[in-house]
């Protein structure tokens, strides 16, 4: 097999890349103001009519979007076919209870197997690898995105999902497992339970690991590559875009590849909204130029991060993203699963027994992403018995675990001990950041 998945794409000259996507815009922006209603009231608000977009240079004649605006015509308002062409459905939190909701025709589910083969291929997987998918399955885009571009490519998809380490073990071990797909702070708590077992990295067959979904550091990359040996590659992507495979490493590992030809990327200044030149740091916006059901233009990821579009020693032209830098909103991701704080200010505020006083508090133990959230009882229900606190400890519990999808330690502390703020509430303590 070739070391690209697509080379007359992932080494077009600049120039070809610029015919191909100002081609493909003015037709996407065409459909979405003919058939998506807040596309054509903002694009008549701002006095830009699809003809105006002739290329992509005019792509900052038009008006960002955001998530909230997926929440706001939530669940299917921003899609621009009609439903009976949507095959698939994925979903990711939102700001709120409120999910945000993503669609996929037939054709959509084939561009975006294609983009995330293309990251396959450059972390140098052949047809004969057995792809081990330990992302989850369901409606986040991490695993059925990584299972589909396996079966494109023809390699062998083992479908282990996420969570019992034990079992996913037993199968990386007994089914041969060569390319590991996972969150990198998963693929370390293999790497740690490995260790336990005493079972050494050679007694595996891993060559490679696909990881994202979180943001993670070179440090990681060597440890993971270290404890595994293994090489660890870097893939990125958001379902609002489509999911994992917006982005990838190639073997040069300096900087993750876009795939241009489906998605247009600009960095912009995250308080003017100007864009921004390349190598400067700001918010990552996407326009998606080929998608059929959900083509979301100028989509603010809140993602930071540098581009750079000099040639890669690994020969693809494909633009490249820095790693991810941090974001510029509340959103923190644990285990993989992306959380706002006011999703567990709900929570707390629809149980009633309790005030809206608390702290998210985030940590690493042993390579694991745990979530603690310390909530303050009134004097009153502080003096009641001790079964009485824990029954309220275990009703939060399961509110909060229910709405995240992820278990949290609950731990009720006493009145005015949560620190009050006169500014922005301070609610998260990440100490992973300083890990
Ligand atoms: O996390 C899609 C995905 C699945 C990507 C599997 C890679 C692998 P969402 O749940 O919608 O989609 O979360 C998207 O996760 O805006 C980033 O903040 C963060 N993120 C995703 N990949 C990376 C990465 C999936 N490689 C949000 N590095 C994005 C840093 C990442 N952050």
């Amino acid at each position: 097999m070739t070391k690209y998945y697509n080379e007359q794409v992932e080494t077009a000259s600049r120039d070809q890349m610029f015919y191909i996507q100002s081609l493909a815009l003015t037709r996407k922006i065409k459909q979405v103001y003919d058939n998506v209603p807040l596309y054509r009231q903002r694009m008549d608000e701002a006095g830009i009519e699809p003809g105006d977009i002739r290329s992509v240079e005019d792509l900052g004649k038009l008006p960002f979007t955001h998530k909230q605006d997926l929440r706001d015509t939530y669940p299917y308002g921003m899609f621009a076919v009609p439903m009976d062409e949507v095959v698939r459905i994925h979903a990711s939190s939102g700001t709120t209870g409120r999910p945000t909701v993503v669609g996929y025709t037939k054709r959509d589910i084939e561009l975006w197997s294609e983009c995330t083969a293309r990251a396959l291929v450059a972390a140098g997987t052949e047809r004969n690898d057995y792809i081990h998918v330990s992302y989850g399955y369901g409606l986040f885009t991490g695993g059925l995105g990584l299972h589909y571009a396996g079966e494109l490519i023809g390699a062998t998809v083992i479908p282990a999902s996420a969570g019992n380490t034990a079992r996913q073990i037993q199968i990386l071990r007994d089914f041969g497992s060569s390319i590991l797909c996972c969150t990198p702070s998963y693929a370390l708590y293999i790497a740690d339970t490995l260790r336990d077992q005493g079972i050494a990295p050679e007694e595996l067959n891993l060559k490679a690991g696909i990881f994202g979904a979180e943001p993670w550091t070179d440090n990681m990359r060597r440890e993971i590559e270290s404890r595994l040996h293994i090489k660890a590659y870097d893939i990125y992507g958001l379902s609002e875009i489509c999911g994992p495979g917006v982005s990838f490493d190639c073997e040069c590992q300096n900087g993750l590849h876009v795939n241009e030809d489906h998605f247009i990327i600009e960095i912009v200044d995250p308080e003017t909204g100007n864009p921004l030149s390349d190598g400067q740091y700001g918010e990552v916006v996407f326009s998606c130029v080929t998608k059929e059901a959900l083509p979301l233009i100028r989509y603010n990821t809140h993602d930071i991060s540098a581009i750079t579009r000099e040639r890669c020693a690994c020969g693809r032209t494909l633009t490249r993203m820095h790693k991810i830098a941090g974001r510029t909103d509340d959103m923190i991701i644990i285990r993989g699963v992306n959380v706002f704080p006011s999703q567990i200010e709900s929570v707390l505020l629809s149980i009633g027994e309790v005030d809206p006083h608390y702290l998210i508090i985030v940590d690493r133990i042993n390579n694991r992403d745990m979530l603690e959230i310390q909530v303050e009882v009134s004097q009153s229900m502080f003096s009641d018995s001790v079964a009485e606190l824990e029954r309220l400890e275990a009703k939060i519990k399961a509110a909060v675990d229910s709405v995240l999808g992820l278990s949290a330690k609950i731990t009720l502390v006493e009145p005015f001990t949560i620190p009050r703020s006169e500014g922005k509430a301070k609610r998260v303590i990440d100490k992973r950041k300083d890990k």
